[in-house]
C-alpha cells in the first residue's frame, strides 16, 4: 500500500526521495510524487504509473531543496491520476498520507462553506485544506496539525512539509505504520525500515496516536494526549532490509528459491541445532487450560491458518475456528476466557488483522501472533509474538512467508499437543526429524522447475482453472488458486474434493484444467475417486503427487508433477512449492508484472 518517505538532510532531497520510493515499490502503487521546500518555496512533482515516469519528469523539471516528502499511492478514494497523486498541496502545506480519513466528507462540507474549491477526489486533500485553514486562522504549522489530528477519524500515517520552513517536518500515525529514522544532522520519516535502510539503521517506530515534530537535529514525539513520549530507538539489522534479486529475474523467483534456507532457519529457531525439544515461550502460552483457539488472518495467511486448523485439532484436540479478519472484526464474535486468539500477518501491519487483534485483547486468555516483522504493530500488541524468520519478502504474492507461517503454525500444533499430552515423545521425535529433513525435500521439489515451466506455458492458455484438495491439502488448493489469480490474472477457484459433486462439477469440460493436490496419504483414494469423476467428464487433470500416488493413479492424466515423499503432516508445506512455481511460470508465460501485479498491494494497511 502507499509508501511514505520524508527527508530533512544536508543534501539535495529529490534523489534520496526517489531512491526510497523505489524501495517502497514492492508495496504496490499506481502513482508517485515528491514535494520539497527550496529557499522557502514549496513545490512538487507527481506522475501516474510507474516510478520511472516521476524520475523522467524530474529530469526535465528538477526539484531542488534539502527537505522533502515523497509518496507512492495505492488509490482508495479517486482514480489513479496525477491530480489525485500525493503530495497534496494547499497554500503553504503539503501532505502525504497512507490510510483513509473516514470523516473526510464532514471536512469537505465545512470547507465548502468556507468557499474552498477541491481539485482532487481524495480524502487526503481535506487534510491539507484543513491545516491550511487553521494556519489562516493564525495557527502555527504545529498547532494546526495538532488541532486537526484531534478531529481525524479513520486510519492515517501522515507527513507534512510547510512553505517557508526549511527545517521542519511533522509526522503522525494512527492505524497505519510510520517510523522515524535518525541520522547525523539529518532526520527522516518512512513507512518502514526498508525505505529508510540506505539512510540509517536507527529507527523509532511511532505508536498509535503519536505525533512527531522533526528538525535536522531534533525529534520530539508526543502521544495521543499530547504528553512527551519516550519511544525506543532500535538498530535495524541491514540484512533484514536488503532488497535485491540476487540474480533472479523476479523477487518472487528469488523468494521461492530461498525457502529451503529460511525454513531451516525457522526450524533451527524453534528446535535448536539438534534434538526434538521445542524452544517455545511455553510459560507465556498455556495450551492445557484452553477449550478453543481462534485463528484470524487475511489472504494467504488465512490459508495458512486453515491448514493449522487441521494440525491443531488433529494433534492437540483443541477446537479451532478460523476467520478472515475483515469479517471477524465486525461480527462481534463471542471470545471469552479459555480462548487463545492467534493472528497471522506477514507485515504485522494488516489493518483488518490488527483490528481483530484489538477486538480480542481483553477477552481472550492470550493474544499470540505469527509475524515476519518483529517490530510491527501486531507483534508489539500481542502477548507473545512468534517470528517466522522468512526475511524481507518483496514479491506481492507471498511465497516464503507462507511456507514459514506454516512451519511455525505446525510448531504451535506440536507444542500444544506436547503440553496436553496428546502426542507421544516418539511421534514428536519422528515429526521433528522429518521437519529437519524438510529443506532438502523442498530442494528436490524445486528441481521440478523445468517440468513446471513447460506445463505452465500450456496452463497460460486457460481461461479458468480449478484446484482440488482434501483434508489438509484443501487449504493448499485454495492457496494455489489464489496465487494463480494474483499474478497471472487467470480465473481460478478451489474446492474441497468432496464438494465437487455439489456444484462445481458442472464447470468441467475439455477446456478446464483441474489441478489436484494429493500426496499418497490416508485420504488419497478418496481424492482420486473425485479426480476420476472429473476425467470421466473430459476434464484435463494435472495431478501433483508422489511416486506412490502416480503408480496408483497416473493413467489418463493430462499432466503430472512428481513430488518427493514426505511425512504426511508436512505435505502442505512441501506442496506449496509447485503451487507457487505453477503460478509464477504461468504469469511469466503471460508476460504479466509478476512482482507488482495490477491492483494489488503488499502490506494491506487500509481496510
Ligand atoms: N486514501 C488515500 C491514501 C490511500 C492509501 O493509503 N493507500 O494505501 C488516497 O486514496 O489517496
Amino acid at each position: 500500500m502507499c509508501g511514505i518517505i520524508g527527508y530533512l538532510g544536508q543534501h539535495e532531497a529529490a534523489p534520496f526521495l526517489v531512491d526510497a520510493l523505489r524501495r517502497l515499490e514492492y508495496r504496490g502503487y499506481d502513482s508517485a510524487g515528491i514535494a520539497t521546500v527550496n529557499k522557502g518555496a514549496l513545490d512538487r512533482r507527481r506522475a501516474v504509473g510507474k516510478l520511472v515516469n516521476l524520475s523522467d519528469l524530474l529530469v526535465h523539471m528538477p526539484l531542488a531543496g534539502k527537505s522533502g516528502i515523497g509518496h507512492t499511492r495505492w488509490a482508495t478514494h479517486g482514480e489513479p491520476s496525477e491530480r489525485n497523486a500525493h503530495p497534496h498541496k494547499a497554500g503553504p502545506v503539503a501532505v502525504v498520507h497512507n490510510g483513509i480519513i473516514e470523516n473526510y466528507r464532514d471536512f469537505r462540507s465545512e470547507l465548502k462553506e468556507m468557499g474552498v474549491d477541491f481539485v482532487t477526489d481524495t480524502d487526503t486533500e481535506t487534510v491539507a485544506l484543513m491545516v491550511e485553514a487553521y494556519m489562516r486562522d493564525g495557527d502555527s504549522p504545529r498547532a494546526a496539525v495538532e488541532r486537526l489530528l484531534k478531529r481525524l477519524e479513520g486510519a492515517y500515517a501522515l507527513a507534512f512539509l510547510f512553505e517557508g520552513e526549511e527545517d521542519l517536518m511533522i509526522a503522525a500515525r494512527k492505524g497505519s505504520p510510520l517510523a522515524i529514522g535518525h541520522g547525523e544532522g539529518e532526520n527522516y520519516i518512512g513507512s518502514d525500515a526498508i525505505a529508510l535502510a540506505p539512510l540509517t539503521d536507527k529507527i523509532t517506530y511511532l505508536e498509535e496516536g503519536d505525533m512527531a515534530v522533526l528538525t535536522r537535529t531534533s525529534v520530539e514525539i508526543r502521544d495521543a494526549d499530547g504528553q512527551l513520549a519516550n519511544r525506543e530507538m532500535r538498530e535495524v539489522k541491514q540484512d533484514n532490509v536488503r532488497v535485491d534479486k540476487a540474480g533472479h529475474k523476479h523477487f518472487m523467483a528469488k523468494e521461492i528459491a530461498e525457502q529451503p534456507q529460511v525454513i531451516s532457519e525457522a526450524i533451527g529457531h524453534y528446535f535448536g541445532a539438534s534434538g526434538h525439544q521445542i524452544r517455545f515461550p511455553s510459560d507465556d502460552i498455556d495450551f492445557t487450560t484452553v477449550s478453543r483457539m481462534v485463528l484470524v488472518a487475511c489472504g494467504t495467511a488465512f490459508y495458512a491458518c486453515l491448514t493449522a486448523k487441521y494440525w491443531i485439532e488433529k494433534l492437540a484436540g483443541i477446537p479451532v475456528e478460523v476467520d478472515v479478519a475483515s469479517e471477524f472484526r465486525y461480527r462481534e464474535p463471542p471470545v471469552g476466557k479459555g480462548t487463545i486468539a492467534l493472528f497471522v500477518s506477514q507485515s504485522g501491519e494488516t489493518a483488518d488483522t490488527l483490528a481483530a487483534l484489538r477486538y480480542c485483547k481483553d477477552k481472550a486468555d492470550r493474544i499470540v501472533s505469527v509475524v515476519n516483522v518483529p517490530e510491527s504493530s501486531i507483534a508489539r500488541e500481542s502477548d507473545v509474538a512468534l517470528p517466522i524468520l522468512a526475511g524481507t519478502e518483496i514479491g506481492v504474492a507471498s511465497t516464503k512467508a507462507f511456507s514459514c507461517q506454516l512451519t511455525v503454525l505446525l510448531v504451535v500444533a506440536l507444542e500444544a499437543a506436547r503440553q496436553r499430552g496428546t502426542i507421544t515423545d516418539d511421534r514428536l521425535a519422528d515429526v521433528t526429524s522429518a521437519l529437519r529433513g524438510l529443506p532438502s525435500r523442498i530442494n528436490m521439489a524445486l528441481d521440478n522447475e523445468a517440468v513446471v515451466e513447460t506445463l505452465a506455458t500450456e496452463l497460460s492458455e486457460a481461461r479458468d482453472v480449478l484446484f482440488l484438495g482434501r483434508g489438509q491439502m484443501y487449504p493448499l488448493a485454495l492457496e494455489g488458486a489464489l496465487k494463480l489469480k494474483e499474478i497471472s490474472y487467470i480465473h481460478a477457484e478451489a474446492y474441497a474434493s468432496g464438494e465437487l459433486k455439489h456444484g462445481p462439477i458442472a464447470l468441467i469440460d475439455g477446456n478446464m484444467p483441474v489441478v489436484v493436490m494429493a500426496p499418497r496419504d490416508a485420504l488419497f483414494d478418496k481424492t482420486v475417486s473425485n479426480m476420476q469423476e472429473v476425467m470421466a467428464r473430459g476434464g484435463k487433470v494435472l495431478l501433483i503427487t508422489d511416486k506412490a500416488g502416480l503408480d496408483i493413479a497416473g493413467d489418463g492424466l493430462w499432466r503430472s508433477i512428481e513430488m518427493p515423499e514426505v511425512e504426511d503432516l508436512l505435505a502442505p508445506i512441501l506442496y506449496a512449492i509447485p503451487a507457487q512455481q505453477l503460478a509464477y511460470h504461468t504469469a511469466v508465460a503471460k508476460g504479466t508484472d509478476v512482482d507488482q501485479p495490477r491492483n494489488l498491494a503488499k502490506s494491506v494497511t487500509v481496510e
